[in-house]
């Protein structure tokens, strides 16, 4: 165990930390709350797809809705719903990592929009807020 949480609840949990600490920076670029740099978008748009490529499902397996976890039980109750919520998260940054290597900001904002939405889509169901 890395702590003295379910081993599953820390894979997914470090998961989603990467994710955030990637799609974050790029959101505050496109909002003009971070100066635009190209080679960090690229590369934290990169990040994202190598993560995207990666079937984090199966962190949401039978038996990881126990302990300390802001996953709702909802999850496993909607198995299917909640995979196709995560496939669009991948699709999402697979799909910004292509706008970003394009250089093309208007894009750029655009997908990351889409993509931010697939976060938001799958938290406002399934993650509870505290
Ligand atoms: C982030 C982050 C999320 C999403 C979401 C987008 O940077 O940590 O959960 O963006 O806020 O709506």
């Amino acid at each position: 165990h890395l702590n003295d949480k379910e081993p599953m609840q820390s894979y997914r949990q470090s998961y989603f930390t990467l994710l955030a600490m990637n799609f974050g920076p790029i959101g505050s670029m496109v909002k003009g709350e971070m100066p635009w740099d190209d080679a960090k978008v690229k590369m934290f748009a990169g990040d994202l797809a190598a993560l995207g490529s990666m079937d984090v499902s199966r962190a949401f397996g039978p038996g990881t809705d126990k302990g300390t976890t802001r996953a709702k039980p909802e999850i496993w109750d909607n198995q299917e719903d909640f995979s196709a919520k995560l496939q669009d998260m991948r699709d999402a940054v697979v799909a910004l990592q292509g706008a970003a290597n394009s250089g093309d900001r208007q894009a750029i904002a655009e997908a990351t929009g889409a993509a931010g939405k697939t976060c938001k889509s799958c938290h406002d169901e399934y993650k509870s807020k505290d």
